[in-house]
């Protein structure tokens, strides 16, 4: 009797686990032929690398498994952007919906109220309590605090383009959260650690695609003593180069290898592996083991973020005693000396 008691009390313990766990569906559990995924560009492609390699790393891993992907870019009207990500999602045939920025697990928590069986994974986005969309974090303070250690190098160097001013800029597309409480704070910080008294001009276009007005902001900072300006802009970055080369002065490119793209102009590039997220957070969902509501956050330390150094023009235009200090920083992140979350 005894026993029996004991093993009807496991067997209502498992089931009961079973029902708990069974309550928060995986992404994708099906046969690979079957699975569909979607990419939603908020913005476009061409001139924002970081979605280009968003929708890399989601094609890779959809490749491997003969998974279709069909991209959508949402465009730059941001009022938009919710009804795009409703019409993917009642369509009801894609297994989840990549996409990636601040703004973006707003607007998919919505749609998941409508749409409750619609998975979501969503780069750049920060998660909340009880989320029902899985996030992927990229530590911002630590990329932007290694841009501004490396402008407060720049703006104390000799180089040919840096004055006597203490004083470097920052151009964004618009303010938004991660912009305000992270990358300003971590660019300043990084600055102050290289350059203790020195200066950020900070200058907002209004949107990720004005060039023109970009180039505007440019010249007048240069003008006013600005050496280098970090341009996170999405397509209007253009703009800063094109300033920075006419004034001979130097432009930080924020998130992908920018070293090519105007050489002796951008001077230091960092990078966001969003394709290495996109394609290992995919690779999950696609073997049906990305929790809903899942979140990660991550740094210089996990490999997902770095100041690149290894580049020849990198090597080529900034003054050796520069380029080790840099190491210094960059090495103290990687060991865990340093860690800004
Ligand atoms: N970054 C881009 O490079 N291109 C864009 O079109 C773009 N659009 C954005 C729209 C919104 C509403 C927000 C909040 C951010 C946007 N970003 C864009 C910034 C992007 O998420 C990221 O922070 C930066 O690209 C730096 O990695």
């Amino acid at each position: 009797m005894h026993k029996k008691l004991t093993i009807l009390y496991i067997v209502s313990i498992l089931t009961a686990a079973i029902l708990i766990t069974g309550c928060k569906p995986k992404a994708v559990a099906k046969e690979n032929s079957e699975i569909q995924l979607a990419v939603f560009v908020p913005g476009v492609l061409a001139g924002s690398p970081t979605y280009e390699m968003m929708d890399k790393g989601v094609r890779k891993a959809a490749e491997e498994k003969a998974a279709e992907v069909k991209t959508v870019e949402g465009g730059f009207n941001q009022a938009e952007w919710k009804s795009q990500i409703m019409a993917l999602a009642s369509e009801k045939k894609y297994d989840i919906i990549v996409t990636s920025n601040p703004a973006m697990p707003e607007i998919c928590r919505e749609v998941k109220k409508i749409y409750t069986d619609q998975s979501f994974l969503i780069l750049e986005g920060s998660k909340i309590e009880n989320d029902t969309v899985s996030t992927f974090l990229f530590s911002h303070l630590e990329l932007a605090y290694l841009h501004g250690y490396f402008a407060g190098l720049v703006t104390r160097s000799e180089m040919p383009g840096a004055n006597s001013d203490l004083k470097i800029g920052l151009i964004a597309g618009q303010e938004y959260p991660e912009m305000n409480q992270k990358i300003r704070p971590g660019y300043l910080q990084g600055l102050q650690a290289a350059a203790a008294g020195a200066e950020v001009d900070f200058r907002v276009i209004g949107n990720w695609y004005d060039a023109t007005k970009a180039s505007d902001l440019a010249k007048s900072m240069f003008e006013s003593g600005v050496d280098v300006i970090l341009t996170i802009a999405g397509g209007a970055n253009q703009g800063v180069i094109s300033a920075a080369k006419e004034a001979g002065k130097y432009v930080l490119w924020y998130d992908a290898d920018g070293y090519a793209i105007e050489p002796g102009t951008i001077i230091g590039s960092g990078i966001i592996r969003e394709d290495i997220a996109a394609y290992e957070q995919t690779q999950l969902a696609l073997r049906g083991e990305l929790i809903e509501g899942s979140s990660v956050y991550v740094g210089v330390r996990e490999g997902f973020i770095d100041f690149l150094t290894e580049s020849d023009l990198y090597k080529s235009y900034v003054p050796e005693k520069v380029r080790l200090a840099q190491d210094k920083v960059i090495k103290q992140f990687k060991n865990g000396q340093l860690q800004l979350r």
